[in-house]
């Protein structure tokens, strides 16, 4: 009876070095953006009316920061603290509703621990002076990129819920 040795193949003797790409080497800005805030109150006065903002976000080693300006707000809230937030969706004029829920990296699958805080979401607080606002955080991720927003609201985000009351006004950040 004929027998023939099987093909052997050289697969599996070779060690493979996985060279993985090396995070955060490009530091620096992944998002700018700046503009007129659009009005989800459409026809009511309110104290975003004219004004208009600047976002930045910058990849860090440990993450990202982000940087929210606005200027041109109502003297008469000078004093106020308002909420602002990355939401998931699109800023669209008078449709508050469009931009959908904040950006949440456990959402995102990008942080195992789920929750509602300013490490699982970018959270962008100002407190007006002189018709101006910053707010900035720093976060432990890098958000994905998408045609979202800038939320302003009308309170100061609650640490627990997130919450902020009503949506007054926002920027698209499209990255
Ligand atoms: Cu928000």
């Amino acid at each position: 009876m004929l027998t023939t040795s099987p093909l052997r193949t050289a697969v599996g003797a070779t060690a493979i070095v996985l060279l993985t790409a090396t995070p955060a080497l490009a530091l620096g800005p992944f998002l700018r953006t700046s503009g007129p805030l659009s009005d989800f109150v459409l026809g009511t006065p309110g104290p975003f009316d004219g004004a208009s903002a600047r976002v930045q976000i910058v990849e860090s080693a440990k993450g990202s920061h982000a940087l929210l300006t606005v200027k041109g707000i109502d003297p008469s809230v000078s004093g106020q603290t308002f909420g602002a937030h990355l939401h998931d969706g699109p800023c669209i004029a008078g449709d508050g509703a469009a931009a959908g829920p904040h950006y949440n990296s456990h959402v995102h699958g990008q942080t195992p621990v789920a929750g509602v805080s300013d490490r699982t979401e970018v959270w962008l607080d100002f407190t007006v002076a002189d018709g101006a606002g910053t707010g900035t955080a720093s976060v432990p991720f890098v958000p994905q990129p998408g045609n979202r927003s800038v939320v302003i609201h009308a309170l100061p985000t609650n640490p627990q819920t997130g919450g902020a009351g009503p949506r007054l006004a926002c920027l698209t950040v499209s990255w």
